[in-house]
């Protein structure tokens, strides 16, 4: 769910989406409250500080755990003192103040980036529980999957889960957009949630006859082993993947193709993974001309950030757009999480 914010009246509309998915996820009282806040609170941020912007809404599940996760994307002048900024009670626009430190204090999961003249992205989960069931991998994802302007239905989709050795994650775009490409989309993220191998190979290929009877889709599937510091790659179509480090930028290469109708070859790429690597895949929804340049510090925060800048910054504006960015958690202990 997506909300185009240009004035303090959308704090409202925000409110309305955040009651529906309090409803449809069950919430209690305590998560259901922050949110409204939450949302109420991000909104009027922007108003405050940005003018105008964006807010993204979306549940998910998390082992046994689900929430609903707020992002704020706006392109105002930033926040100079963080800080401050983040203190419960302060505010520069002379109002009561209750505006990041509340998002912050009332949040399970909170992580800003701001750039001064540039604008911020502000990411804030609820969960229905605050204790937190952290994945065991010690690798962060984070997904922001929009459809095109005017549709309900999203023909891209994407997926992320854990193997006892890896760690898979997935984009998929179905053909063209609209409810057609949504339904091969779903049936992609079927076969991926479904399949019980590792290969990204092997789950393109299942795709491939699972999407026979659909329009058809680009695809890419990694696998990650984090021991042992390696990805494997396979895609087909329109996918764009790259490992990231702070010096380089290594694109993995995609078959020409369509999932569900020509495939000539599914070949699994192996390209090593570090510490400090960081995965982005997008659709042809985002151009592929961003570098990370205009987004210093952006490494020490969380990934979802990463993608809500890439939305925000090079979405084109004609197809549905999915940008999934993971990299290892900071904190992360290994298997004691
Ligand atoms: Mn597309």
């Amino acid at each position: 769910m997506i909300i185009q914010v240009t004035d303090a009246s959308h704090a409202g509309e925000a409110r309305r989406h955040a009651a529906v998915y309090s409803e449809k996820l069950n919430f209690e009282e305590r998560p259901r409250g922050a949110l409204a806040i939450v949302v109420t609170e991000i909104v009027s941020n922007i108003v405050k500080h940005a003018g105008s912007g964006t807010v993204i809404l979306e549940s998910f599940g998390c082992l046994n755990d689900c929430g609903v996760r707020v992002m704020a994307l706006d392109k105002g002048a930033g926040i100079k003192d963080l800080t401050a900024a983040l203190q419960d009670g302060h505010s520069t626009a002379g109002t009561a103040g209750n505006g990041l430190g509340a998002i912050k204090r009332l949040s399970d999961v909170f992580d800003i980036y701001t750039v001064p003249g540039a604008g911020t992205a502000v990411l804030a989960e609820v969960w229905s529980s605050n204790k937190i069931s952290r994945h065991a991998s010690g690798l962060d994802v984070g997904v922001v999957s929009i459809p095109i302007k005017g549709e309900q239905d999203c023909g891209d989709g994407w997926g992320a889960k854990e193997t006892a050795e890896s760690v898979l994650l997935m984009v998929v775009d179905g053909l063209g957009h609209g409810i057609l490409a949504a339904e091969a989309a779903r049936e992609a993220e079927r076969v991926f949630t479904a399949s019980r191998t590792d290969s990204p190979a092997m789950i393109l290929q299942d795709a491939h006859d699972a999407l026979k009877k659909t329009r058809g889709a680009a695809m890419a599937v990694a696998s990650l082993n984090l021991e042992r510091g390696i990805m494997k790659f396979a895609g087909v179509g329109n996918i764009s993947a790259s490992i990231i480090a702070p010096a380089t930028r290594r694109g993995m290469a995609s078959h020409n193709g369509i999932v569900g109708h020509q495939i000539q070859k599914v070949q699994e790429f192996t390209f090593p993974w570090a510490k400090e690597s960081m995965l982005i895949m997008h659709s042809d929804g985002v151009n592929t001309r961003w570098d990370l340049k205009p987004y210093p510090g952006i490494w020490s925060r969380h990934p979802a950030l990463m993608a809500g800048l890439l939305f925000r910054d090079f979405s084109r504006e004609r197809d549905d757009v999915t940008v999934l960015v993971a990299k290892n958690r900071e904190d992360a202990c290994g298997p004691c999480n």
